[in-house]
């Protein structure tokens, strides 16, 4: 009777709209998972998570690679989108195509029906490792949303406005869950808080975190 009660979580697993344009899917890339995390160890074969430098100097807590035409990286010059990775200067992986399958559903689902991601950040996260809020404005291309898929290790993310200083709502992002972001909801100042210690069956004490964007 008490395992009964405890899976039913009254405030959580249904999906919502976050602001007009952004939308939560919840359990979205449960179907692709094993899937995903094959294809995030294949790429981190050739293109290694590293910690890549702001432009102010400082290594981020967060590790990064990409897959795609186009990967993101930050360094003292600043943040750009560059075709090679700077680690060995050959092309990064090309983005497998359970990545483009899941990217382009969740944004059909979300309103956006003809999402062609050209770049994927993946993002590894452990206890401690954090975002601090910001826009994803280095994009050519603000017409099309992004699409954000975590997996492992719960996380809080952090949704503002358009202003630095608007008020931050606060959403658990889980294994599996996806956001849309697009339109009106683009350039909104977002953050992921300190990672907190924990297990998870698939990924120990990780979460990771892909972020599809038409970059150019
Ligand atoms: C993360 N995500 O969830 C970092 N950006 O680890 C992002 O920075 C992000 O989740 C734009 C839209 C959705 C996101
Ligand atoms: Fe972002």
């Amino acid at each position: 009777m008490m395992d009964l009660f405890e899976k039913l979580e009254p405030t959580e697993p249904v999906s919502e709209m976050l602001a007009e344009g952004a939308m939560l899917l919840r359990g979205e890339a449960l179907a692709f998972d094993g899937e995903l995390l094959a294809a995030v160890e294949d790429i981190t074969g050739r293109s290694p998570f590293r910690h890549l430098v702001t432009p102010g100097g400082y290594p981020m807590s967060v590790a990064m690679t990409n897959c795609g035409a186009v990967g993101w990286v930050s360094d003292r010059t600043g943040y750009r989108y560059d075709p090679e990775d700077p680690l060995h200067g050959r092309a990064w992986p090309p983005m497998p195509d359970c990545f483009r399958a899941l990217a382009a559903q969740a944004a059909a689902r979300a309103g956006y029906p003809n999402f062609a991601p050209d770049a994927c950040l993946v993002n590894r996260y452990v206890p401690g490792a954090r975002l601090t809020l910001h826009q994803d404005r280095n994009e050519r291309d603000f017409a099309s949303p992004i699409v954000s898929v975590s997996l492992g290790l719960p996380a809080t993310f952090q949704f503002g406005g358009l202003k630095r200083n608007d008020p931050v709502k606060r959403y658990a992002l889980r294994h599996g869950d996806v956001a849309v972001w697009g339109g009106p909801s683009r350039l909104r100042f977002h953050g992921v808080s300190e990672l907190k210690a924990g297990d998870h069956p698939l990924l120990g004490a990780v979460r990771i975190n892909l972020t599809f964007r038409h970059a150019r």
